[in-house]
């Protein structure tokens, strides 16, 4: 089955470039000189991560912990590479309803709203997931839990309603190992069985119909691995029956001996059932040319698919990485910019 070159996003977009060149030739006639300044000559590189994706019409994002907002040099570097953000944390159940029907969104607020006030896009991060899930969900009958799940989707997506660019609708719901479309058991199969992905993405899209809706796991980079294999099924078979999903996200957590020869090849393989791919959780454990190797494979990888529409690092400083000892990021622990950062950049450009 082949992707309809008129669905949305199918289309290749024209080339920043061409519009830049355009632009340049109007705004030459009328002698504007200043009002190029601050915009990249068509031609030249881009200067930074999300100047770079923006070209081709992507985003380049970074997860952000609003605890590290007080750190001056975590929220410069942000604002002055990152054109897109995930919550790490804040907008998870545990974070927003952490005793039931009582909803909090303070600390989310706080990086939605810096964003905001930025342009960025901001990829909500999640609504359904077996982790970091309060107690009080998985003592509920299967009626009350079918009910808490949508209660649950529609307050946190009303919250966010016209701010959010894509949800993580349901996340990590495929087990490790085991035979193509075997689901890991969580509270969520137990009580709900296989359906509930199908809930979940049928209350996410009444609840704002605007926001894409994405699935996103990680081990799903191989394009033949048993997982991915499952993950692709449910998209296709989703497609088949009208169940609405936007994207996948390939969560991407990885080593530098680690990106599979068939990356690339995996992206256009959920591309061509008609969703956007999203790189959302991107980090690559390893050091100087190797990793920068592996991340400059990645960044190529996603931009030689149209409608793989934008990444993000699941972290901006190797300091405050969830692996930490991996050192897996794009800036140092001291905001220093590694060669995997310059990889990216060149890529992108
Ligand atoms: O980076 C997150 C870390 O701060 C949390 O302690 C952890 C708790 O589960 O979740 C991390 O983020 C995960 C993400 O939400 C889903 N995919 C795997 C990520 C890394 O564990």
């Amino acid at each position: 089955m082949g992707e309809n070159p008129l669905s949305a996003g199918g289309g290749r977009r024209p080339r920043a470039g061409t519009r830049r060149l355009l632009v340049a030739g109007a705004l030459g006639a009328l002698g504007t000189v200043t009002a190029l300044a601050a915009s990249v000559p068509a031609g030249a590189a881009a200067g930074t991560l999300g100047a770079a994706a923006a070209q081709s019409g992507r985003y380049y994002g970074a997860a952000i912990a609003a605890g590290h907002m007080n750190d001056s040099t975590y929220v410069a570097t942000w604002d002055r590479e990152f054109n897109a953000v995930t919550p790490e944390n804040e907008m998870k159940w545990d974070a927003t309803e952490p005793s039931r029907g009582s909803f909090r969104f303070t600390s989310a607020d706080q990086i939605v709203s810096h964003a905001q006030s930025k342009g960025m896009k901001i990829r909500g991060h999640t609504l359904v997931w077996h982790n970091q899930l309060p107690s009080w969900v998985s003592g509920l009958s299967t009626t009350d839990l079918r009910s808490a799940l949508v209660n649950h989707i529609n307050n946190v997506m009303g919250h966010y309603k016209g701010k959010i660019y894509a949800w993580d609708v349901v996340n990590e719901a495929f087990a490790d190992g085991g035979a193509v479309g075997t689901l890991r058991s969580s509270v969520w199969t137990q009580k709900l069985g296989n359906g509930f992905i199908e809930e979940a993405f049928r209350a996410a899209r009444a609840a704002d119909p605007n926001a894409k809706l994405c699935y996103n796991d990680y081990n799903i980079d191989d394009a033949n691995a048993n997982k991915t294999r499952g993950v692709y099924n449910m998209v296709k078979d989703f497609k088949a029956r009208g169940v609405p999903i936007d994207c996948v996200g390939l969560q991407s957590h990885l080593s530098q001996g680690s990106v599979p020869s068939n990356y690339q090849q995996n992206i256009a393989q959920f591309a061509a059932l008609g969703v956007d791919v999203q790189i959302t959780e991107l980090d690559i454990g390893g050091s100087g040319s190797a990793q920068a190797d592996a991340y400059r494979r990645v960044t190529q990888a996603c931009t030689a698919v149209p409608r793989c529409t934008g990444i993000t690092v699941w972290g901006i400083t190797d300091k405050y990485s969830w692996r930490s000892g991996d050192n897996p990021l794009l800036f140092d622990g001291n905001y220093n910019k590694k060669q995997a950062y310059t990889a990216v950049l060149d890529a992108l450009n």
